[in-house]
């Protein structure tokens, strides 16, 4: 039995997709036992950019670039590798991926997953991904939560699939994602207030005067430190994610990475209707100029989007 229905995807696609469902299934079923698979959580090392890695890190990596070989994907890069890869000299396609993220969260049994994004490929191994974010044409991610889904786009709206654990397969649970364009929350890591620009701490300040202020309504604030946890939540029932500049060494342009977080989270939040930008500017509008680049941070319902680059302005 197909981990998802074909008819579902372009043909060009599905051995690709298939293969990051079925590893998807494994990874949730690993993920499900914790402690009983050993240490997942365990430091193993450094990635390219000095982040830590976790045992799970390094196996989501090497299970996602085993089961794509054959899959038309000629060209695999990884946040847990520091150069592109060929990994199929006949593919035509460029994947790339954050094989687990938010793996600060695996020892406490939150939310985490697995972000990707695929081009055609082009122009060579590096080429094929430092391109415009609108060149890409297909994104998603799976969570691994209390539920284990998948939400990816093609480009005709952001779909959403639910895995059964009696099956193994991922049923379609939403033909079209729509993210409400009107927030009741927002989500930025609050620590970090005192590194903040002025227009982000504007912002902040707005939407905690809520009703006494300009906006006018109560907001709720949450921040999972986990960004397919909060892109599910906010895609689901809206709101607003900011992972800013800030003044702190190293994150003078966020901490998320453009090719394998920022570029596929903004596909899926453009095609539900959401808004994406760094803070002014529209991400799919954006090319990546290095691999492993971060990229400031702001995603969500459109009227927060659009009020956050007006303070900007
Ligand atoms: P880890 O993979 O190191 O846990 O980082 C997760 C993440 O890249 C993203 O998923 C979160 O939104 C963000 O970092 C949390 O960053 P802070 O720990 O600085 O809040």
């Amino acid at each position: 039995m197909p981990a998802i229905d074909p008819a579902l995807i372009p043909e060009n696609l599905r051995p690709a997709i298939e293969a990051m469902c079925a590893t998807g299934a494994k990874l949730s079923r690993v993920i499900a036992r914790g402690p009983l698979a050993g240490a997942l959580g365990a430091g193993v090392g450094e990635n390219s950019d000095g982040d830590q890695q976790k045992a799970l890190d390094v196996m989501a990596d090497e299970m996602f670039e085993a089961a794509l070989r054959g899959t038309g994907v000629k060209y695999y890069a990884s946040e847990e590798q520091e150069d592109v890869l060929t990994i199929d000299e006949g593919g035509t396609l460029a994947l790339a991926t954050d094989p687990l993220d938010g793996s600060s969260n695996i020892d406490v049994n939150v939310t985490i997953g697995t972000i990707f994004s695929i081009f055609e490929a082009a122009g060579g191994a590096q080429a094929s991904f430092l391109r415009p974010a609108s060149d890409q044409i297909c994104a998603g991610y799976i969570a691994y939560g209390p539920q284990t889904l998948l939400a990816v786009t093609f480009g005709a709206g952001t779909m959403l699939f639910v895995l059964d654990p009696e099956t193994g397969a991922f049923v379609l649970a939403d033909k079209a994602m729509d993210l409400p364009a009107a927030a009741k929350e927002f989500s930025i890591n609050a620590s970090n207030r005192r590194h903040w620009t002025q227009p982000v701490l504007a912002y902040v300040e707005e939407n905690e005067t809520g009703k006494d202020g300009r906006k006018g309504k109560d907001m709720n604030f949450r921040w999972v430190g986990s960004l397919v946890a909060e892109t599910h939540r906010i895609l689901t029932r809206g709101g607003t994610f900011l992972y800013p500049s800030d003044a702190r060494k190293g994150y003078e342009n966020g901490r998320l990475r453009m090719v394998y977080e920022v570029a596929p989270m903004a596909f899926l939040v453009e095609q539900a209707g959401g808004k994406a930008t760094d803070g002014v500017a529209p991400i799919m509008s954006l090319t990546a100029e290095e691999l492993h680049e971060r990229r400031p941070f702001v995603f969500g319902s459109a009227e927060e989007v659009d009020r956050i680059a007006a303070l900007h302005g």
